[in-house]
């Protein structure tokens, strides 16, 4: 039991399920490495919601709303660390959720439907069969033929590199929640949030209910400001860890 006085309660908390989750097999072995590499990354971000990241969830949160055929692909991590969440945004935006895994097997394709039916999915695409995107023959390619494969829009968290490429190459909006701002993933997406899954998708679903009445114009001005190389950049000056310890010099200065 994690003392809620503990310093480091909210990172605690977020081992303990995703240690719980690899117990059940949910989470696949290299999923507890990613969350340590994301860990890594949160810390040095100070484990809040920079400015960088508000600007990147106010364009997803918009462009998710212009979506026709919005769909959140969930993973072991997603699963395990923000369920209930990913349920309650695709009742926002009107959209479908599909498991997508890099680790595929039946089993834990399985367990996962379980918890999103558990936190109230009424429909959990990803579990059938697969089509391959525009042809391409490779496992990153795959998709369901309602879901990922026939959206224009698709939230794609902790994601590989090379399926994010695939699916922006086949024209669709690719949005990724990515702690580490230099990862293909963050670099290939049309929107990257550089933030933790746990904080990133609550606020999403605040956000898309505020500007879910706007008219479409506003919507559209939001995304064209966007600039996803810009935003990185912003996020990447906030990790300059000298800013830390002023005593620590950098020798390319
Ligand atoms: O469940 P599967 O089989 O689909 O496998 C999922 C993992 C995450 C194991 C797989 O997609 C993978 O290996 O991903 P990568 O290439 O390690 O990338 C994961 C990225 O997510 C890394 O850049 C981490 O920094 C980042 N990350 C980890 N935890 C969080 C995170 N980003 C946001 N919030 C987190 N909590």
């Amino acid at each position: 039991m994690i003392s809620r006085d503990h310093p480091r309660y909210h990172s605690l908390m977020q081992r303990e399920k995703i240690t719980d989750a690899w117990r059940k097999g949910i989470l696949a072995d290299s999923g507890m490495i990613a969350h340590g590499r994301g860990e890594a990354f949160d810390y040095l971000l100070g484990e809040e919601t920079t400015e960088p990241a508000r600007k990147a969830i106010k364009a997803a949160a918009a462009a998710l709303i212009l979506a026709e055929n919005p769909v959140i692909s969930v993973n072991g991590n997603t699963a395990a660390l923000v369920p209930a969440e990913v349920v309650e945004l695709a009742g926002e935006i009107g959209g479908k959720i599909e498991i997508n895994l890099f680790h595929r097997t039946e089993k834990r394709v399985k367990l996962i439907e379980e918890v999103l039916r558990e936190h109230g999915a009424s429909e959990v695409l990803g579990t059938g069969k697969l089509m391959h995107i525009d042809g391409i023959m490779s496992p990153r390619a795959t998709a369901s033929p309602d879901g990922i494969y026939s959206a224009d829009t698709v939230l794609v968290p902790l994601e590989d590199g090379d399926r994010t490429e695939i699916l922006r190459k086949s024209g669709k909006t690719v949005i990724t929640v990515d702690l580490n701002p230099l990862s293909r993933t963050s670099r290939m997406a049309s929107i990257s949030i550089t933030d933790n899954i746990v904080r990133a998708v609550p606020a999403l679903i605040d956000t898309v209910r505020e500007l879910r009445d706007a008219p479409r114009e506003e919507l559209e001005g939001i995304l064209r400001k966007f600039d996803n190389t810009e935003n990185l950049r912003e996020t990447i000056k906030l990790l300059d860890i000298r800013r830390y310890n002023p005593e620590i010099e950098s020798s390319q200065e």
